[in-house]
């Protein structure tokens, strides 16, 4: 693959082969079992079992994106995600925090997060300052609508063009408050807001999208539409997941976000032994 390279906190990292980032939701619904100790340390219990199974990067998320789900409170949030973020930052394993509030982007800044990972590239007000005020990378991701209500009958009309715009849009307003290209890296948002066809049309353009010159970051795993395409429940979805992130790289994707750390890494290192040129 075409090498690319990212600022993150002061260093300027090459990225030469994909890199997994693995998810790591800290949101009640994701644990079954009780007080908050515990679902810290089992939070962390996965995160470095992910480290050790390849992943590059963690991703932690305190508030669920999912249509329909409630937004939780900043303090709530910080609460979540702001011990876990520190931990593994201190172990000096790259993390990044899956947020849309400013507040919560700063705490975890400062508490050493590599990457804000914005599903809403940065709207809230003063989200650009304060990424602009601190040194992680920041992942600016295309979202139609809001996570409530974005899959009733979103409509284009012409899904690429208007993600690259506002790709574009985004990119301008972050180099205007004061955030370096270096440290983006852009997202196209797989369900955000998209039908089928949309997600479709919007992975034919990756190789498009890689004109932005910027590291690209997808997530397609256990998402719905390979539901629809395979007509599997979630819980199936391992295998259309792998193929997804594999079609990705080949397209030019750079940071593949995942659910199945393991099973990613070992399809992932076929592909590269077999077909380096691509991946
Ligand atoms: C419901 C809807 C539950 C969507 C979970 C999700 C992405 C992300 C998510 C992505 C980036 C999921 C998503 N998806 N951040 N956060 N890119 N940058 O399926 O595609 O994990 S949440």
């Amino acid at each position: 693959m075409i090498a690319l390279s990212l600022r993150m906190n002061g260093q300027t990292v090459t990225i030469n082969r994909p890199w997994v980032m693995s998810i790591v939701n800290v949101t009640p619904d994701s644990f079954s079992d009780g007080g908050r100790y515990f679902d810290a340390q089992k939070a962390l219990s996965r995160a470095l079992t992910m480290i050790d199974d390849g992943a590059d990067m963690i991703d932690i998320g305190g508030e669920s994106s999912r249509p329909g789900a409630p937004s939780v409170p900043e303090n709530e949030e910080l609460k979540r995600v702001l011990w876990l973020t520190e931990t593994l930052a201190q172990r000096g394993i790259p993390v990044s925090v899956d947020t849309v509030k400013p507040q919560v982007m700063r705490a975890v800044m400062d508490a050493g997060a590599a990457m804000i990972n914005d599903i809403n590239a940065l709207r809230a007000p003063g989200a650009l300052e304060t990424v602009a005020a601190g040194d992680a990378a920041v992942c600016l991701m295309h979202m139609k609508g809001e996570p409530r209500t974005m899959q009733q009958a979103p409509h284009y009309e012409n899904v690429v063009e208007e993600v690259f715009a506002f790709l574009e849009e985004r990119i301008a307003a972050g180099v205007a408050a004061g955030i370096a290209k270096e440290r983006m890296v852009l997202d196209p948002g797989f369900g955000f807001g998209k039908t089928v066809e949309h997600n479709l049309a919007l992975m034919h353009a990756l190789p498009q999208l890689r004109g932005f010159g910027l590291p690209l970051l997808v997530g397609w795993s256990r998402k719905s539409t390979l539901g629809a395409l395979t007509h599997r429940a979630v819980t199936e979805r391992l295998p259309a997941s792998l193929a997804a992130a594999l079609a990705a790289i080949a397209l030019g994707a750079t940071i593949i976000r995942v659910h199945d750390v393991r099973e990613t890494v070992d399809a992932l290192t076929i592909w590269r032994a077999m077909i380096p040129e691509t991946a």
